[in-house]
């Protein structure tokens, strides 16, 4: 999965259950991430987080990246149960910005 500096797109929308790995790579300009929240909230309805409102809720988050500077790529597997998700980079502004993408586990 790619992460530009106003999107997040992937190769794959949905997977099976169990094991499932991420291959990010931050092909914008600046510091992005990767977070893996579990919700039936549509991608682009998520809620901003009340104490840091430039941020979204994390609410059922199962894991995330960690920050990945400009043209780093990173791998990282979590144990996802079957649902909906939303992806998305919760840099200051960046949700806003266009950077989340709903992703389902069969
Ligand atoms: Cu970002």
């Amino acid at each position: 999965m790619t992460l530009t500096d106003t999107g997040v797109t992937l190769a794959q929308t949905s997977v099976s259950s169990g094991p499932v790995t991420f291959k990010v790579k931050n092909a914008g300009s600046i510091v992005h991430e990767l977070v893996v929240v579990r919700t039936d909230i549509a991608q682009d309805k998520i809620q901003p987080n009340t104490d840091e409102p430039s941020k979204m809720s994390e609410e059922g988050t199962q894991g995330e990246s960690g920050d990945l500077e400009a043209g780093l790529t990173k791998d990282f597997t979590l144990n996802l149960s079957a649902g909906k998700y939303v992806l998305m980079c919760n840099q200051p502004g960046h949700y806003m910005a266009g950077m989340h993408i709903a992703f389902v586990v069969r």
